[in-house]
């Protein structure tokens, strides 16, 4: 095993200075003011030298994107060979470099994980990049391949491209030439791939009215515009909020986030009964859904909703085809809403698991079914098929014409979803899908169960790593004595549901609440609130006025 180069990292390093600021890897990687990244992009680069060393040459790949944060903000996370986050137990290795003091505890920390990881340094590191339309973007890209020369590692920059272009990318290179080879490293297989599968699963039915597409001016905008002619005319949108060169611009009052916290329609999109919409976040790797009733109310179909809909779809496209051997499972964290576990529970009788926030648990627990849908609430999800039912589907032949269509169906589906992580674009192919063969509204697909009113605070907390979780995130184990406090409040409410966790990308501790009236849940969410921040919010700011 060779030694790294100090004077090489030393030189590197000095261009990239650490700022005396704590990091951490957390659940959507590195994120924060972009002006405080440098040192910890370029020591990512590092990592993403060694992650793909570690595992003999694989692609590993890098995005540059702060979501649907504002424009000022950005950030890192790092994909693994197959498109799935970077694995849980680098996330600490990734905080560990970024915190280094000097740089030979950064030598020191690299020599560590040489050892204990037994990461043969010889071995060639393949990276690609890709970023979001964030100003901040291409200096960040620059100080992450400083971080990759360190280790002289290849890398390809794909430029500007969404979130889930570059988790698919990643994915296709290093499948390429195998049986799983999942397609064409490129934006363009990307979406010929996705345009192909769609355009069979709507061949033949009448065409829906045109799409309001909110992408929140950012990367989505240029990307779905760049989609459209490979879709053709299997599809009608028409893009609002595409405005990319004014980076203030970025998730302002708009896209999927707005959309699902303040459950109205995004600057930008006027909205008639007649209308579909739907949002995107600022990487476009969210997506969420709404219209207006005839008497003027917004309606949301969130990620919730998407997930019943593609269940029910799913569980009707297995019976058609003859193979109900397949059995399809949904997985939800505890932000869905209870009316769509009932739902999911009861009327679709589909398993459903409960596990904590961060797409890694959730895409994890769905490995587990032969179909695992999994979706949060805030629209991030995707479909995930088993290997043994891919392969169930690909050999089922059908014994009636009928069923042959329902096998075409779902090899197509296996196809417009992209298995590799949450993506809005084929996202919004899957349900542009279902709502096109069943020649439903947004309304009809919305009457499937009606959600419970439910609220969301925001607790500025002292120090919000006191607040320690089990079950799913829903039952507090620390601070002693809140939960019991939490559980006595929500006795008192109808259909009451409240729990309280730590954030894993802001600072803040979440409050959410829902009840059998929007007046009940404002009342419990505002009282666990209250509740919270008289515990620990002592001098972190004013009690909001709100709260109870
Ligand atoms: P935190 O800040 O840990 O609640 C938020 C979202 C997650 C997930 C991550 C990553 C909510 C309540 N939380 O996590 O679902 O999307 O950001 O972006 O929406
Ligand atoms: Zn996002």
């Amino acid at each position: 095993m060779a030694s790294i180069n100090v004077e090489n990292l030393s030189a590197l390093s000095a261009k990239h200075p650490k700022p005396s600021n704590t990091f951490t890897y957390g659940t959507a990687g590195f994120r924060m003011k972009a002006d405080l990244l440098d040192s910890v992009i370029f020591r990512t680069g590092i990592l993403a030298a060694l992650r793909s060393k570690k595992l003999d040459g694989k692609v590993i790949g890098c995005m540059i994107t702060a979501s649907h944060n504002p424009a000022a903000d950005n950030g890192v996370k790092l994909v693994d060979p197959m498109g799935e986050m970077l694995e849980g137990s680098w996330e600490a290795h990734a905080t560990a470099l970024s915190n280094a003091q000097s740089d030979e505890q950064l030598v020191d920390y690299i020599h560590s994980m040489v050892n204990s990881l037994k990461i043969d340094l010889t071995k060639p590191a393949n990276v690609i990049l890709g970023r979001d339309t964030r100003p901040s973007g291409e200096a960040l890209v620059n100080a992450f391949v400083d971080g990759l020369k360190v280790l002289d590692a290849k890398s390809t920059d794909y430029g500007i491209l969404t979130t889930p272009q570059l988790h698919y990318i990643t994915r296709c290179l290093n499948t390429a030439g195998t049986p799983e080879a999942y397609g064409e490293p490129s934006a363009e297989g990307y979406y010929k791939k996705l345009a192909s599968a769609f355009k069979t699963l709507v061949d033949g039915k009448t065409k829906l009215s045109p799409l309001i597409l909110d992408c929140a001016n950012g990367v989505g905008a240029p990307k779905f515009q760049e989609f459209l002619p490979f879709l053709g005319d299997s599809i009608s949108v028409k893009i609002v909020n595409d405005d990319i060169d004014n980076a203030a611009k970025l998730n302002l009052n708009s896209g999927a986030d707005f959309v699902k916290t303040g459950q109205k329609a995004p600057v930008g999109l006027k909205m008639t009964s007649q209308d579909r919409c739907a949002s995107f976040d600022g990487d476009a790797d969210r997506i969420v859904y709404y219209y207006q009733d005839e008497d003027g109310t917004f309606k949301l179909l969130d990620g919730d909703k998407i997930a019943g809909l593609a269940a029910m779809f799913i569980i009707d496209l297995v019976k058609a085809a003859g193979i109900d051997s397949i059995k399809v499972g949904v997985v939800q964290t505890a932000y869905a809403n209870g009316a769509s576990t009932q739902y999911l529970r009861n009327t679709l009788n589909v398993p459903v698991s409960c596990v904590p926030t961060g797409v890694k648990h959730l895409h994890h627990e769905a490995l587990k079914y032969d179909v695992g849908v999994y979706f949060e609430a805030n629209g991030h999800g995707t479909v995930v098929f088993s290997p043994s039912a891919l392969k169930t589907i690909y050999s089922a032949e059908g014994s009636s014409p009928a069923q042959a269509v329902a096998i075409r169906n779902l090899r197509a589906l296996s196809e417009v979803i992209n298995q590799t992580v949450g993506d809005a674009f084929s996202d919004l192919l899957l349900v542009e899908t279902i709502l096109t063969q069943r020649q439903w509204t947004p309304k009809v697909w919305d009457q499937a169960y009606t959600d419970l009113p439910n609220r969301l605070v925001k607790v500025v907390v002292q120090d919000r790593s006191i607040f320690k979780t089990v079950d799913a995130e829903r039952k507090l184990v620390e601070p002693a004595g809140l939960q019991e406090a939490i559980d006595a409040i929500v006795l008192k409410f109808r259909d009451g549901r409240s729990f309280v966790r730590p954030s894993g990308t802001e600072d803040v501790v979440r409050v959410y609440a829902e009840a059998a009236t929007r007046s009940e849940t404002d009342e419990l969410a505002h009282r666990i609130g209250g509740l919270v921040y008289d515990f620990n919010s002592q001098g972190s700011g004013p009690r909001p006025r709100e709260f109870i």
